[in-house]
């Protein structure tokens, strides 16, 4: 989950110095802030380092990740003239993207063998909310008028993006990334007639994108509980769960075969561990309830504040549990 990273002393002193974006485009820190969690944790996967606006900074658009603010646009996308202004990524602007993805399977060839690496982009819409209102939105208001107001203009946008979210993942993809998991972090604010009339047809081509390479993939938003079932038609192998829903409910609302991934409540791994022990174990035998496959993991990113050795311990646990239900 993002900022997995963010709250080890480890990640803190290598980020000293050096803004988010700079860091993502330095290999030896990718490299070496990917490999931190699991190192310290003892993770079945690692995540890319990276962030969802590194394609858009690639395809020309001035972005800044703002400390405490998150990704702020100079020049919002408002109307034609700024959606024709943005350009198509070419995958040579990703070398250095390549470059971090090779050396970091390279080092998990030689200490983790069994560790996969994840790579990511963030959806069509999820990008179109901060390129429309030129940062975090509370309301996601801009993007809902232009998704309204001008339709055609709307799915123009959301297609551009697509194409570039697809270029991200193929070039992590070919350089050695395993599975990757698009992050459609505010679809939640969507009605579901809203997603799926403007939103499921970009995202599920991002999927389409992708099927020749045959790797495991994995949708995520957050809030989407009433939109688990138009979201799971998109095309994953997996669906993430966020913290607010049931796994069992979600496990009706997917596809038949489609695994589930989640749902730990982050906020959770501040409780003491005798009361986040059962949870764990509660969540991991729910999980693995559902029919289609089960990946542990929490129900959104790691908090900053949280204490770097509470997710080690939840590893263990589900590891604990998992052998204890499955065997070996
Ligand atoms: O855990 C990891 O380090 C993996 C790398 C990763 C991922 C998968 C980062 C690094 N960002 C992301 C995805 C991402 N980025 C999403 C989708 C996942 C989610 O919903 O959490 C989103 C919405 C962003 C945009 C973004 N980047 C935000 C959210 C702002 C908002 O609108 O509320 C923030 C705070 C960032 C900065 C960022 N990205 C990543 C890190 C480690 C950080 C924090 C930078 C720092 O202070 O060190």
């Amino acid at each position: 989950m993002r900022q997995a990273g963010r709250s080890l002393p480890e990640y803190r002193s290598l980020r000293s110095g050096t803004t988010m974006l700079q860091a993502c485009r330095t290999p030896e820190l990718v490299t070496e802030i990917t490999l931190q969690p699991v190192r310290r944790h003892g993770v079945d996967a690692a995540i890319f380092f990276s962030d969802i606006v590194v394609p858009l900074q690639a395809a020309g658009v001035d972005v800044e990740i703002q400390a405490g603010v998150g990704p702020v646009i100079a020049h919002p996308v408002r109307s034609r003239a700024d959606l024709d202004r943005l350009a198509e990524l070419d995958p040579a602007e990703l070398a250095d993207i390549a470059e971090s993805v090779s050396a970091i399977r390279a080092e998990l060839d030689a200490q983790h063998p069994d560790t996969a690496l994840i790579g990511f982009a963030g959806a069509p819409f999820t990008l179109a909310s901060y390129l429309i209102e030129g940062g975090p939105s509370r309301n996601h208001e801009r993007t809902k008028a232009m998704m309204l107001g001008d339709p055609q203009l709307f799915s123009d946008l959301l297609s551009r993006l697509g194409a570039i979210s697809s270029a991200f993942l193929r070039v992590q993809l070919e350089a050695g990334a395993q599975a990757f998991q698009l992050f459609d972090s505010w679809a939640g604010y969507l009605s579901p007639q809203d997603y799926r009339a403007s939103v499921l047809p970009h995202s599920s081509q991002v999927f389409a994108d992708l099927a020749d390479l045959a790797v495991p993939s994995f949708h995520f938003g957050v809030q989407t509980g009433e939109l688990l079932a138009p979201m799971s038609e998109a095309g994953s192998d997996v669906m993430g769960v966020d913290f607010r829903v049931d796994l069992a409910d979600a496990s009706s609302r997917v596809q038949t075969g489609q695994a589930l991934q989640g749902n730990l409540d982050p906020a959770m791994l501040f409780a003491p561990w005798e009361v986040l022990r059962p949870r764990v174990e509660q969540i991991v035998r729910a999980g693995l309830e559902h029919p289609g496959g089960y990946v542990f993991n929490l129900g959104h990113g790691v908090l900053p504040t949280t204490d770097p050795e509470v997710p080690g311990r939840i590893v263990e646990e589900v590891h604990r549990v998992s052998a204890e239900i499955l065997g070996g």
